[in-house]
Protein backbone atom coordinates (compact mmCIF):
# COMPACT_ATOMS: atom_id res chain seq x y z
CA UNK A 1 0.00 0.00 0.00
CA UNK A 2 1.43 3.59 -0.77
CA UNK A 3 0.39 6.51 1.72
CA UNK A 4 -1.10 9.30 0.18
CA UNK A 5 0.47 12.06 2.27
CA UNK A 6 4.14 11.92 4.25
CA UNK A 7 5.05 13.76 7.50
CA UNK A 8 8.69 14.29 8.32
CA UNK A 9 9.07 15.58 11.35
CA UNK A 10 7.45 13.86 14.47
CA UNK A 11 7.42 16.46 17.27
CA UNK A 12 4.49 17.41 19.20
CA UNK A 13 3.10 19.39 15.46
CA UNK A 14 4.06 16.54 12.62
CA UNK A 15 2.48 14.10 14.67
CA UNK A 16 -0.51 15.44 15.77
CA UNK A 17 -1.37 16.68 11.94
CA UNK A 18 -0.35 12.56 10.99
CA UNK A 19 -2.31 11.62 13.17
CA UNK A 20 -5.22 14.10 12.17
CA UNK A 21 -4.53 12.97 8.89
CA UNK A 22 -4.93 9.10 9.47
CA UNK A 23 -7.94 9.75 11.34
CA UNK A 24 -9.77 11.29 8.19
CA UNK A 25 -8.78 8.07 6.27
CA UNK A 26 -5.49 9.25 4.83
CA UNK A 27 -3.25 6.52 4.55
CA UNK A 28 -0.04 8.55 6.19
CA UNK A 29 3.85 7.96 5.81
CA UNK A 30 5.93 9.14 9.02
CA UNK A 31 9.17 9.72 9.36
CA UNK A 32 11.21 11.42 11.50
CA UNK A 33 15.28 12.28 11.80
CA UNK A 34 15.64 10.24 15.49
CA UNK A 35 13.29 7.16 14.36
CA UNK A 36 12.13 6.58 18.07
CA UNK A 37 9.75 9.13 17.88
CA UNK A 38 8.50 7.50 14.54
CA UNK A 39 8.08 3.79 16.26
CA UNK A 40 6.45 5.52 19.43
CA UNK A 41 3.66 7.38 17.13
CA UNK A 42 2.95 4.09 15.28
CA UNK A 43 3.27 2.42 19.08
CA UNK A 44 0.81 4.66 20.69
CA UNK A 45 -1.84 5.72 17.71
CA UNK A 46 -1.53 2.87 15.37
CA UNK A 47 -4.70 2.01 15.27
CA UNK A 48 -5.93 5.46 14.48
CA UNK A 49 -5.61 4.78 11.18
CA UNK A 50 -3.15 3.73 8.27
CA UNK A 51 0.53 4.77 9.06
CA UNK A 52 3.07 3.55 7.35
CA UNK A 53 6.46 4.26 9.13
CA UNK A 54 9.91 4.68 7.08
CA UNK A 55 13.32 4.82 8.90
CA UNK A 56 15.13 6.03 5.93
CA UNK A 57 14.36 9.00 3.93
CA UNK A 58 14.84 6.81 0.55
CA UNK A 59 12.16 4.69 2.49
CA UNK A 60 9.67 7.48 2.88
CA UNK A 61 9.68 8.43 -0.06
CA UNK A 62 9.26 5.06 -2.07
CA UNK A 63 6.32 4.59 0.61
CA UNK A 64 4.50 8.11 -1.29
CA UNK A 65 2.06 7.75 -3.98
CA UNK A 66 2.97 10.18 -6.93
CA UNK A 67 2.75 13.30 -7.35
CA UNK A 68 4.24 12.82 -4.07
CA UNK A 69 2.73 14.78 -1.06
CA UNK A 70 5.57 15.81 1.61
CA UNK A 71 4.77 17.30 4.63
CA UNK A 72 8.06 18.92 6.62
CA UNK A 73 7.07 19.62 10.13
CA UNK A 74 10.48 20.20 11.62
CA UNK A 75 11.99 23.33 13.49
CA UNK A 76 12.20 26.48 11.28
CA UNK A 77 15.13 27.95 10.06
CA UNK A 78 18.43 25.48 9.10
CA UNK A 79 16.76 22.49 10.23
CA UNK A 80 14.29 22.84 7.45
CA UNK A 81 16.76 23.72 4.70
CA UNK A 82 18.74 20.47 5.67
CA UNK A 83 14.93 18.23 5.64
CA UNK A 84 14.72 20.02 1.67
CA UNK A 85 18.42 19.02 1.10
CA UNK A 86 17.80 15.72 1.96
CA UNK A 87 14.61 14.84 0.66
CA UNK A 88 14.96 17.21 -2.52
CA UNK A 89 17.39 15.47 -4.70
CA UNK A 90 14.80 11.86 -3.87
CA UNK A 91 11.84 13.42 -5.48
CA UNK A 92 10.35 13.84 -8.96
CA UNK A 93 9.32 16.93 -11.17
CA UNK A 94 5.37 17.65 -10.06
CA UNK A 95 6.03 16.19 -6.25
CA UNK A 96 5.51 18.90 -3.29
CA UNK A 97 7.13 19.93 -0.29
CA UNK A 98 5.09 21.42 1.95
CA UNK A 99 6.54 23.63 4.69
CA UNK A 100 4.52 23.51 7.82
CA UNK A 101 6.62 25.17 10.18
CA UNK A 102 6.67 29.00 10.86
CA UNK A 103 9.15 29.85 8.11
CA UNK A 104 9.90 33.61 7.52
CA UNK A 105 8.09 34.33 4.10
CA UNK A 106 11.50 35.60 2.36
CA UNK A 107 12.69 32.17 3.43
CA UNK A 108 9.68 30.34 1.44
CA UNK A 109 10.18 32.76 -1.71
CA UNK A 110 13.79 31.60 -1.71
CA UNK A 111 13.31 28.05 -1.31
CA UNK A 112 10.17 28.33 -3.64
CA UNK A 113 12.48 29.72 -6.26
CA UNK A 114 15.13 26.74 -6.16
CA UNK A 115 12.73 24.05 -5.84
CA UNK A 116 10.82 25.28 -8.74
CA UNK A 117 13.71 25.24 -11.42
CA UNK A 118 13.81 21.38 -10.20
CA UNK A 119 9.97 21.07 -10.76
CA UNK A 120 9.13 20.56 -7.46
CA UNK A 121 6.67 22.34 -5.80
CA UNK A 122 7.29 24.09 -2.89
CA UNK A 123 4.48 25.11 -0.85
CA UNK A 124 4.88 26.93 2.44
CA UNK A 125 2.04 26.80 4.44
CA UNK A 126 0.91 28.25 7.72
CA UNK A 127 -0.64 26.33 10.34
CA UNK A 128 -2.57 27.76 13.69
CA UNK A 129 -3.82 26.13 16.27
CA UNK A 130 -0.73 24.84 18.19
CA UNK A 131 -0.53 21.46 18.65
CA UNK A 132 -4.82 20.62 19.78
CA UNK A 133 -5.10 22.20 16.37
CA UNK A 134 -3.21 20.09 15.06
CA UNK A 135 -4.58 17.67 16.12
CA UNK A 136 -8.85 18.27 15.74
CA UNK A 137 -8.45 20.91 13.03
CA UNK A 138 -6.17 23.57 12.94
CA UNK A 139 -6.79 26.64 10.46
CA UNK A 140 -4.44 26.11 7.69
CA UNK A 141 -2.91 29.13 4.99
CA UNK A 142 -0.91 27.08 1.92
CA UNK A 143 0.87 29.30 -0.34
CA UNK A 144 2.79 27.93 -3.27
CA UNK A 145 1.70 27.10 -6.84
CA UNK A 146 -2.27 26.71 -7.58
CA UNK A 147 -1.23 23.48 -9.00
CA UNK A 148 0.23 21.98 -5.92
CA UNK A 149 -2.94 23.32 -4.25
CA UNK A 150 -5.28 21.39 -6.89
CA UNK A 151 -3.43 18.23 -5.56
CA UNK A 152 -3.45 19.30 -1.68
CA UNK A 153 -6.25 21.56 -1.08
CA UNK A 154 -8.79 18.89 -0.69
CA UNK A 155 -6.45 17.19 1.55
CA UNK A 156 -5.68 19.81 4.07
CA UNK A 157 -9.15 21.11 3.70
CA UNK A 158 -10.32 17.93 5.57
CA UNK A 159 -8.54 17.75 7.74
CA UNK A 160 -8.81 21.91 9.06
CA UNK A 161 -11.67 23.11 10.83
CA UNK A 162 -14.95 24.04 9.78
CA UNK A 163 -16.97 26.57 10.01
CA UNK A 164 -20.59 25.40 9.04
CA UNK A 165 -18.94 23.08 6.94
CA UNK A 166 -16.69 25.59 5.19
CA UNK A 167 -12.85 24.46 5.50
CA UNK A 168 -10.70 26.84 7.34
CA UNK A 169 -8.15 26.15 4.65
CA UNK A 170 -7.87 28.47 1.53
CA UNK A 171 -5.23 28.93 -0.96
CA UNK A 172 -3.60 31.97 -0.04
CA UNK A 173 -1.61 32.86 -3.13
CA UNK A 174 1.69 32.04 -4.83
CA UNK A 175 4.99 31.08 -3.20
CA UNK A 176 5.29 32.67 0.47
CA UNK A 177 1.85 34.43 0.78
CA UNK A 178 1.20 31.44 2.75
CA UNK A 179 3.90 32.07 5.30
CA UNK A 180 3.33 35.82 4.98
CA UNK A 181 -0.08 35.53 6.32
CA UNK A 182 0.86 33.26 9.07
CA UNK A 183 3.38 35.87 10.25
CA UNK A 184 0.44 38.59 10.37
CA UNK A 185 -1.59 36.09 11.96
CA UNK A 186 0.93 36.19 14.73
CA UNK A 187 1.04 39.68 14.70
CA UNK A 188 -2.43 40.56 15.47
CA UNK A 189 -2.13 37.71 18.35
CA UNK A 190 -0.03 39.94 19.86
CA UNK A 191 -1.60 42.81 19.91
CA UNK A 192 -5.18 40.78 20.68
CA UNK A 193 -3.28 39.83 23.43
CA UNK A 194 -1.49 42.66 24.94
CA UNK A 195 -5.25 44.05 24.98
CA UNK A 196 -6.71 41.67 26.88
CA UNK A 197 -3.84 42.24 29.44
CA UNK A 198 -4.09 45.66 29.40
CA UNK A 199 -7.66 45.23 30.33
CA UNK A 200 -7.19 42.74 32.85
CA UNK A 201 -4.08 45.26 34.50
CA UNK A 202 -7.12 48.24 34.67
CA UNK A 203 -9.64 46.06 35.83
CA UNK A 204 -7.31 45.31 38.71
CA UNK A 205 -5.85 48.25 39.54
CA UNK A 206 -7.94 50.95 38.56
CA UNK A 207 -11.23 49.26 39.24
CA UNK A 208 -9.68 46.78 42.30
CA UNK A 209 -11.06 43.85 40.95
CA UNK A 210 -9.52 40.12 42.03
CA UNK A 211 -8.57 37.97 39.62
CA UNK A 212 -11.44 35.62 39.89
CA UNK A 213 -13.55 38.70 39.68
CA UNK A 214 -12.54 39.59 36.80
CA UNK A 215 -12.44 36.02 35.14
CA UNK A 216 -16.16 36.29 35.69
CA UNK A 217 -15.98 39.95 33.56
CA UNK A 218 -14.54 37.82 30.85
CA UNK A 219 -16.54 35.31 31.23
CA UNK A 220 -19.49 37.36 30.43
CA UNK A 221 -17.78 39.61 27.92
CA UNK A 222 -17.40 36.10 26.07
CA UNK A 223 -21.18 35.66 25.90
CA UNK A 224 -20.88 38.84 23.44
CA UNK A 225 -19.26 40.83 20.85
CA UNK A 226 -15.91 39.66 21.97
CA UNK A 227 -16.18 36.17 22.35
CA UNK A 228 -13.16 34.32 21.30
CA UNK A 229 -10.99 31.67 21.76
CA UNK A 230 -8.42 33.96 23.67
CA UNK A 231 -11.40 35.78 25.95
CA UNK A 232 -12.07 32.33 27.03
CA UNK A 233 -8.48 31.13 27.80
CA UNK A 234 -8.16 34.25 29.78
CA UNK A 235 -11.27 34.03 31.88
CA UNK A 236 -9.34 30.01 32.39
CA UNK A 237 -5.69 31.32 33.59
CA UNK A 238 -7.32 34.33 35.83
CA UNK A 239 -9.99 31.80 37.45
CA UNK A 240 -6.76 29.42 38.02
CA UNK A 241 -5.22 28.92 42.09
CA UNK A 242 -1.84 28.12 42.74
CA UNK A 243 -1.69 24.88 44.33
CA UNK A 244 1.55 25.61 46.22
CA UNK A 245 0.71 29.07 47.53
CA UNK A 246 -3.55 28.95 47.33
CA UNK A 247 -3.22 32.61 45.67
CA UNK A 248 -4.31 33.36 41.99
CA UNK A 249 -1.98 31.63 39.59
CA UNK A 250 -1.43 34.53 37.88
CA UNK A 251 0.44 36.38 40.75
CA UNK A 252 3.13 33.56 41.36
CA UNK A 253 4.18 33.68 37.27
CA UNK A 254 7.22 36.24 36.34
CA UNK A 255 6.11 38.94 34.74
CA UNK A 256 8.31 38.98 31.95
CA UNK A 257 6.60 37.74 28.38
CA UNK A 258 8.56 36.21 25.86
CA UNK A 259 8.05 35.64 22.11
CA UNK A 260 9.52 33.46 19.17
CA UNK A 261 10.00 36.02 16.63
CA UNK A 262 6.75 35.90 14.09
CA UNK A 263 5.30 39.02 16.07
CA UNK A 264 8.51 40.92 15.64
CA UNK A 265 8.81 39.55 11.72
CA UNK A 266 5.39 40.95 11.47
CA UNK A 267 6.61 44.40 12.65
CA UNK A 268 9.74 44.49 11.08
CA UNK A 269 8.28 43.67 7.23
CA UNK A 270 5.25 46.27 7.88
CA UNK A 271 7.90 49.02 8.48
CA UNK A 272 10.15 47.61 4.88
CA UNK A 273 6.16 47.99 3.45
CA UNK A 274 5.61 51.84 5.00
CA UNK A 275 2.32 50.04 6.48
CA UNK A 276 1.70 51.63 10.08
CA UNK A 277 0.68 48.66 12.67
CA UNK A 278 1.62 50.81 15.64
CA UNK A 279 -0.89 48.24 17.63
CA UNK A 280 1.16 45.09 17.28
CA UNK A 281 4.40 46.94 17.15
CA UNK A 282 3.38 48.03 21.01
CA UNK A 283 2.58 44.53 21.56
CA UNK A 284 6.08 43.20 20.60
CA UNK A 285 7.75 46.28 22.65
CA UNK A 286 5.48 45.64 25.44
CA UNK A 287 6.72 42.20 26.16
CA UNK A 288 10.38 43.37 25.47
CA UNK A 289 9.70 45.80 28.34
CA UNK A 290 8.56 43.31 30.63
CA UNK A 291 11.82 41.19 29.87
CA UNK A 292 14.07 43.83 30.67
CA UNK A 293 14.30 43.17 34.52
CA UNK A 294 17.24 45.50 34.80
CA UNK A 295 15.47 48.15 33.56
CA UNK A 296 13.06 47.75 35.79
CA UNK A 297 14.58 47.48 38.30
CA UNK A 298 16.55 50.47 37.67
CA UNK A 299 13.69 52.17 37.27
CA UNK A 300 11.63 50.84 39.83
CA UNK A 301 11.72 54.50 42.40
CA UNK A 302 10.72 57.17 39.50
CA UNK A 303 8.25 59.56 40.63
CA UNK A 304 4.63 58.58 39.52
CA UNK A 305 1.03 60.08 39.82
CA UNK A 306 0.00 60.64 43.83
CA UNK A 307 -3.17 58.06 43.13
CA UNK A 308 -2.37 55.19 41.36
CA UNK A 309 -5.02 52.84 42.20
CA UNK A 310 -8.74 53.49 42.56
CA UNK A 311 -10.89 56.52 41.04
CA UNK A 312 -12.38 53.86 38.02
CA UNK A 313 -16.57 54.60 38.92
CA UNK A 314 -19.77 52.42 38.09
CA UNK A 315 -19.29 51.19 34.61
CA UNK A 316 -15.66 51.08 34.06
CA UNK A 317 -15.68 47.43 33.10
CA UNK A 318 -18.62 48.42 30.24
CA UNK A 319 -15.91 51.21 29.23
CA UNK A 320 -12.79 48.64 29.58
CA UNK A 321 -14.61 46.19 27.27
CA UNK A 322 -15.69 49.11 24.64
CA UNK A 323 -11.98 50.04 24.67
CA UNK A 324 -11.03 46.56 23.83
CA UNK A 325 -13.94 45.83 21.34
CA UNK A 326 -12.33 49.44 19.22
CA UNK A 327 -8.73 48.82 19.89
CA UNK A 328 -9.25 45.03 18.68
CA UNK A 329 -10.67 46.82 15.45
CA UNK A 330 -7.52 48.81 15.04
CA UNK A 331 -5.18 45.71 15.60
CA UNK A 332 -6.90 43.96 12.83
CA UNK A 333 -7.71 46.93 10.45
CA UNK A 334 -3.84 47.16 10.73
CA UNK A 335 -3.01 43.21 10.06
CA UNK A 336 -5.47 43.49 7.60
CA UNK A 337 -3.34 46.50 5.98
CA UNK A 338 -0.39 44.51 5.98
CA UNK A 339 -1.81 41.78 4.44
CA UNK A 340 -3.32 44.18 1.58
CA UNK A 341 0.43 46.04 1.28
CA UNK A 342 2.18 43.03 1.05
CA UNK A 343 0.01 40.99 -1.64
CA UNK A 344 0.16 44.46 -3.57
CA UNK A 345 4.46 44.85 -2.95
CA UNK A 346 4.35 40.47 -3.97
CA UNK A 347 2.24 40.32 -6.38
CA UNK A 348 0.17 37.33 -4.63
CA UNK A 349 -3.83 39.17 -5.33
CA UNK A 350 -4.89 37.63 -1.36
CA UNK A 351 -8.16 38.28 -0.93
CA UNK A 352 -8.48 39.63 2.57
CA UNK A 353 -11.87 38.08 2.87
CA UNK A 354 -10.78 34.75 2.44
CA UNK A 355 -8.11 35.11 4.91
CA UNK A 356 -11.01 36.59 7.99
CA UNK A 357 -12.80 33.49 7.02
CA UNK A 358 -10.21 30.69 7.46
CA UNK A 359 -9.56 32.38 10.40
CA UNK A 360 -12.99 31.91 12.63
CA UNK A 361 -11.93 28.45 13.77
CA UNK A 362 -8.99 26.47 14.42
CA UNK A 363 -6.69 29.40 14.93
CA UNK A 364 -5.33 31.40 18.38
CA UNK A 365 -7.49 34.43 17.09
CA UNK A 366 -10.61 32.64 16.28
CA UNK A 367 -13.59 34.32 16.68
CA UNK A 368 -16.96 35.84 16.45
CA UNK A 369 -15.55 38.58 15.65
CA UNK A 370 -13.87 37.30 12.23
CA UNK A 371 -17.17 36.51 10.40
CA UNK A 372 -17.89 40.37 10.77
CA UNK A 373 -14.86 41.25 8.67
CA UNK A 374 -15.25 38.22 6.39
CA UNK A 375 -18.71 40.00 5.99
CA UNK A 376 -17.07 43.97 5.53
CA UNK A 377 -14.65 42.37 2.69
CA UNK A 378 -18.15 40.55 1.13
CA UNK A 379 -19.50 44.39 1.34
CA UNK A 380 -16.31 46.25 -0.33
CA UNK A 381 -13.79 44.00 -1.44
CA UNK A 382 -11.48 47.01 -1.59
CA UNK A 383 -11.81 48.85 0.99
CA UNK A 384 -9.19 50.64 2.27
CA UNK A 385 -9.34 50.25 5.74
CA UNK A 386 -11.99 47.78 7.98
CA UNK A 387 -12.55 51.35 10.24
CA UNK A 388 -14.64 52.41 7.75
CA UNK A 389 -16.87 49.88 6.93
CA UNK A 390 -20.34 50.50 8.60
CA UNK A 391 -20.27 48.00 10.95
CA UNK A 392 -17.20 48.62 12.44
CA UNK A 393 -17.58 52.71 11.99
CA UNK A 394 -20.34 52.85 14.11
CA UNK A 395 -18.99 49.88 17.10
CA UNK A 396 -15.99 52.52 16.91
CA UNK A 397 -17.97 55.63 17.30
CA UNK A 398 -19.85 54.31 20.01
CA UNK A 399 -17.00 53.29 21.81
CA UNK A 400 -15.11 56.49 21.87
CA UNK A 401 -15.86 58.33 24.35
CA UNK A 402 -15.32 55.35 26.89
CA UNK A 403 -12.30 54.47 25.13
CA UNK A 404 -11.00 57.67 25.61
CA UNK A 405 -11.99 57.94 29.17
CA UNK A 406 -10.09 54.17 29.81
CA UNK A 407 -7.07 55.98 28.32
CA UNK A 408 -7.54 59.05 29.84
CA UNK A 409 -7.70 56.70 33.87
CA UNK A 410 -4.56 54.86 32.62
CA UNK A 411 -2.79 57.98 32.43
CA UNK A 412 -3.65 59.21 35.46
CA UNK A 413 -3.26 56.47 37.93
CA UNK A 414 -0.21 55.71 35.80
CA UNK A 415 -1.14 51.93 34.37
CA UNK A 416 0.81 51.17 31.21
CA UNK A 417 -1.91 50.79 28.19
CA UNK A 418 0.65 51.34 25.14
CA UNK A 419 -1.83 49.39 23.60
CA UNK A 420 -5.47 51.00 23.72
CA UNK A 421 -3.40 54.37 24.03
CA UNK A 422 -1.49 53.72 20.22
CA UNK A 423 -4.66 52.60 19.04
CA UNK A 424 -6.67 55.53 20.14
CA UNK A 425 -3.95 57.67 18.18
CA UNK A 426 -4.18 55.69 14.94
CA UNK A 427 -8.01 56.34 15.24
CA UNK A 428 -7.97 60.13 15.61
CA UNK A 429 -4.60 60.22 12.96
CA UNK A 430 -7.13 59.11 10.49
CA UNK A 431 -9.42 60.94 11.19
CA UNK A 432 -7.46 64.18 11.14
CA UNK A 433 -8.35 66.64 9.26
CA UNK A 434 -4.95 68.17 8.54
CA UNK A 435 -1.84 66.64 10.36
CA UNK A 436 1.08 67.97 11.87
CA UNK A 437 2.99 66.25 8.78
CA UNK A 438 3.01 69.53 7.15
CA UNK A 439 5.64 70.66 9.65
CA UNK A 440 7.48 67.67 9.54
CA UNK A 441 7.73 68.82 6.03
CA UNK A 442 8.74 72.18 6.74
CA UNK A 443 11.30 70.66 9.16
CA UNK A 444 12.73 68.33 6.36
CA UNK A 445 13.17 71.29 3.81
CA UNK A 446 14.80 73.83 6.08
CA UNK A 447 17.51 71.33 7.34
CA UNK A 448 18.15 68.93 4.24
CA UNK A 449 16.12 70.95 1.25
CA UNK A 450 13.64 67.77 0.86
CA UNK A 451 11.06 69.48 -0.90
CA UNK A 452 7.17 69.77 -0.01
CA UNK A 453 4.49 69.36 -1.75
CA UNK A 454 1.24 72.10 -1.81
CA UNK A 455 -2.20 71.65 -1.02
CA UNK A 456 -3.01 74.09 -3.91
CA UNK A 457 -0.92 73.38 -6.39
CA UNK A 458 0.76 70.34 -8.21
CA UNK A 459 4.95 69.81 -8.23
CA UNK A 460 7.54 70.13 -5.38
CA UNK A 461 8.79 73.35 -4.06
CA UNK A 462 11.48 74.16 -1.32
CA UNK A 463 12.09 77.36 0.19
CA UNK A 464 15.48 79.26 0.22
CA UNK A 465 15.35 78.98 3.91
CA UNK A 466 19.26 79.96 4.11
CA UNK A 467 18.72 83.05 1.64
CA UNK A 468 15.47 85.35 1.12
CA UNK A 469 12.57 82.62 1.80
CA UNK A 470 11.26 82.71 -1.72
CA UNK A 471 10.12 79.92 -2.96
CA UNK A 472 11.29 77.64 -6.21
CA UNK A 473 9.17 75.11 -7.44
CA UNK A 474 10.56 71.70 -9.31
P1 LIG B 1 10.13 21.68 16.94
O1 LIG B 1 10.09 23.04 16.39
O2 LIG B 1 10.51 21.52 18.36
O3 LIG B 1 11.13 20.78 16.04
C1 LIG B 1 11.43 19.47 16.39
C2 LIG B 1 11.48 18.61 15.15
O4 LIG B 1 12.48 19.07 14.23
C3 LIG B 1 11.88 17.18 15.50
O5 LIG B 1 11.14 16.31 14.67
C4 LIG B 1 13.36 17.16 15.16
O6 LIG B 1 13.87 15.88 14.90
C5 LIG B 1 13.35 17.99 13.90
N1 LIG B 1 14.67 18.44 13.46
C6 LIG B 1 15.51 19.37 14.00
BR1 LIG B 1 15.20 20.28 15.54
N2 LIG B 1 16.63 19.55 13.30
C7 LIG B 1 16.54 18.69 12.28
C8 LIG B 1 17.40 18.40 11.19
N3 LIG B 1 18.56 19.04 11.01
N4 LIG B 1 17.01 17.44 10.31
C9 LIG B 1 15.84 16.80 10.49
N5 LIG B 1 14.97 17.05 11.48
C10 LIG B 1 15.32 17.99 12.37
O7 LIG B 1 8.74 20.90 16.69
P2 LIG B 1 7.22 21.43 16.82
O8 LIG B 1 7.00 22.20 18.08
O9 LIG B 1 6.39 20.22 16.55
O10 LIG B 1 7.06 22.45 15.62
C11 LIG B 1 7.26 22.08 14.26
C12 LIG B 1 7.09 23.30 13.39
O11 LIG B 1 5.75 23.79 13.52
C13 LIG B 1 8.00 24.48 13.79
O12 LIG B 1 8.43 25.14 12.64
C14 LIG B 1 7.10 25.37 14.59
O13 LIG B 1 7.51 26.73 14.54
C15 LIG B 1 5.77 25.15 13.89
N6 LIG B 1 4.60 25.43 14.70
C16 LIG B 1 4.55 25.04 16.00
C17 LIG B 1 3.41 25.30 16.76
C18 LIG B 1 3.34 24.85 18.18
O14 LIG B 1 2.31 25.19 18.85
N7 LIG B 1 4.30 24.12 18.70
C19 LIG B 1 2.31 25.94 16.17
C20 LIG B 1 2.38 26.28 14.85
C21 LIG B 1 3.52 26.03 14.13
P3 LIG B 1 14.48 15.00 16.09
O15 LIG B 1 13.31 14.35 16.76
O16 LIG B 1 15.36 14.02 15.39
O17 LIG B 1 15.25 15.91 17.00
Amino acid sequence: EQARIGVTGLAVMGRNLARNLARHGHPVAVHNRTSARTKALVEEFGDEGTFLPAETPEQFVASLERPRRLVVMVKAGAPTDAVIEEFAPLLEPGDMIVDGGNAHFADTRRREASLRERGVHFVGTGISGGEEGALNGPSIMPGGSPESYAALGPLLEDISAKVDGTPCCTHVGPDGAGHFVKMVHNGIEYSDMQLIAESYDLLRRAAGLAPAEIAEVFRTWNTGRLESYLIEITAEVLAHTDAATGGPFVDVVLDQAEQKGTGRWTVQTALDLGVPVGGIAEAVFARSVSGHADLREASRNLPGPARTGGGAGAGFADAVEKALYASKIVAYAQGFHEIQAGSAEYGWNIDPGAMATIWRDGCIIRARFLDRIRAAYEADPHTPTLLTDAHFAEAVGDAQDAWREVVVTATRLGIPAPGFATALAYYDSLRADRLPAALTQGQRDFFGAHTYRRVDRDGSFHTLWGGDRTEVGT
